[in-house]
């Protein structure tokens, strides 16, 4: 447990810090939300949400897409960036320019400039749906920071230590919320717990994530 959890500023609306170098920007993606949701249903009918299998045979619960130069993929031989989508053979669809414009801007909110990443992992919850711990580590290089935006239903984050053994902060994200880590933060644990059953005005029943990384 760190002095973050005990007096974290929760300040709805603004910003919640969850450590030194790393925030929840409450509802930053609002503004953006009439540019994000086409681009994502184009990028969703080139490149189809598919569950993919861990290393250890599992089939992972939310279902995964990407978009950008790189996009992640999983299967018994390990996780891995690839420029090719493994299900259709083409190259990722594009990076839109909304998505890109709104990574830059909340990393640089976060204290990051210069971020350019280089993949978009889109992963789409059902009710249901979780994320077990886990450290996001098949980057190359850990000095950019991770660009989480939520979309559509609400989830309840679990942002942890640097050991999974260490206990894990509770965090609501809400449609539009943008979670940012780096620095000193960037390899803590984190993971999302079952989504529940509430539908989202717009989105309905699901919660789409995008994580920005500068993966290559
Ligand atoms: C979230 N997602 O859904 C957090 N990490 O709010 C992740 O931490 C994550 O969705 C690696 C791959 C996909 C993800
Ligand atoms: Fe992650």
């Amino acid at each position: 447990m760190t002095s973050w959890d005990l007096f974290g500023d929760h300040d709805p609306g603004q910003r919640t810090r969850l450590g030194p170098q790393a925030w929840v920007l409450r509802g930053f993606a609002l503004p953006w939300i009439d540019e994000l949701l086409p681009a994502l249903n184009r990028i969703e009918a080139a490149a189809p949400f598919r569950h993919m299998r861990t290393p250890g045979g599992f089939m992972m619960s939310a279902a995964l897409s990407s978009c950008g130069p790189l996009g992640w993929t999983s299967d018994r031989r390990g996780y891995r960036y690839s420029p090719i989508d493994p299900e259709s053979g083409l190259v990722w669809p594009a990076m839109p320019a909304s998505f890109l414009r709104l990574a830059l801007e909340a990393a640089a909110a976060a204290g990051f400039e210069d971020f350019i990443p280089d993949a978009c992992l889109i992963n789409r919850y059902l009710p249901g749906a979780r994320m077990s711990l886990h450290q996001d580590k098949n980057e190359r290089d850990f000095h950019a920071p991770i660009v989480s935006v939520s979309l559509g239903m609400s989830a309840t984050f679990l942002f942890g230590g640097h050991a999974r053994s260490d206990k894990a902060a509770r965090v609501p994200l809400h449609h539009g919320d943008i979670a940012v880590w780096g620095g000193v933060d960037r390899l803590r644990y984190h993971g999302v717990l079952p989504l529940g059953e509430t539908p989202h005005p717009r989105l309905g029943r699901r919660r789409i994530n995008l994580t920005f990384r500068k993966a290559g």
